[in-house]
């Protein structure tokens, strides 16, 4: 059963306009801040990970992905519409409301630019959590890998905000959203706001807002693991509080960005020579191919 948690205007009556399923997690959040943010009456349906809910078939059937977040729109032109993927669900909301989102001009693809920007970009942040956070072991190459990724962006992200105060259109998009509940990670992603301070006046210009403020708590606040049957909140957090500390785990950013791959200068040079090789005789390829040991999986 997906039971509905909080509806946001106790006065509501009925079938409410929007269903948001989600769990504390960025790209639910975001849902919930633009919903905060334009002052819209929503009802939440809270999920839960660990329980693999987005597994479930009665969620499958609503978004065959198996992600969070998705919406039901109930008074959608033409009959209750189903959107999944947070930016379409953003776009969507823009479009409906006619908020955060200019309709026309430069800055509404500015807008789109970041917002598709940040949701392509999203695995790399989300693999830094992943490696620096939940793997069983430490795992050097994908920890810089993902780590260096994530200062990458940043610095992407600094540089942008140099000269402003929002990413795009030179007001408060669907973009600033997109982008806040990601950063809101930046310690599990490796990153210190110090180092990017045009980033970090921008969120906390962002974190003063008080629709940005309230949708960030849903369904809870950022980093309040509540309980659940198969999981010890504590022991969560303090499996990730030793993680962030502990020095196999929390390898820095290296400050310029480079190709970490592990590889040696020597072997790199070697890789280059069979590279520049096989561009001369691709026949090679298939002759090696079938030489090496063919993989598993
Ligand atoms: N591209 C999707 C990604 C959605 C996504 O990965 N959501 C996470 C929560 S932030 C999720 O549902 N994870 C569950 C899982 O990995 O099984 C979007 O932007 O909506």
């Amino acid at each position: 059963m997906l039971t509905p948690l909080i509806n946001n205007n106790d006065n509501v009556q009925g079938l409410l306009m929007i269903t948001i399923y989600g769990c504390a997690a960025p790209n639910p959040k975001k849902i919930s801040i633009f919903m905060e943010e334009a002052g819209l009456e929503y009802e939440y349906v809270s999920m839960s990970v660990h329980e693999l809910d987005q597994k479930k078939p009665e969620f499958l059937a609503i978004n065959p992905n198996g992600r969070f977040p998705a919406i039901i729109d109930h008074d959608a032109e033409g009959g209750p519409l189903t959107v999944w993927e947070s930016g379409a669900i953003l776009t969507y909301l823009a479009e409906k409301t006619g908020k955060f989102l200019p309709k026309d001009g430069h800055g509404r693809y500015e807008t789109l630019q970041w917002v598709y920007w940040q949701v392509s970009h999203a695995p790399y942040l989300g693999n830094a959590h992943y490696y620096r956070l939940f793997t069983p072991k430490p795992r050097r190459l994908e920890i810089k890998r993902f780590t260096n990724e994530s200062a990458r962006l940043y610095r992407l992200m600094n540089k942008h905000l140099e000269e402003r105060q929002w990413f795009a259109a030179g007001e408060f998009t669907i973009a600033d959203i997109s982008i806040y509940t990601w950063v809101q990670y930046h310690e599990w992603q490796g990153q210190d706001l110090a180092d990017f301070p045009n980033v970090e006046a921008w969120f906390k210009r962002m974190g003063e807002r008080p629709g940005v403020q309230k949708g960030s708590n849903v369904p809870y606040p950022i980093f309040e693991y509540k309980p659940s049957p198969n999981r010890d909140t504590e022991a969560v957090k303090a499996a990730i509080k030793y993680r962030l500390s502990h020095p196999s785990w929390a390898i820095p950013a290296d400050k310029e960005d480079q190709a970490i791959a592990g590889t040696s200068q020597k072997e790199y040079e070697k890789a280059k020579k069979r590279l520049q090789m096989l561009a001369k005789m691709p026949w090679l390829f298939d002759v090696l191919s079938m030489l090496s040991p063919r993989r598993k999986n």
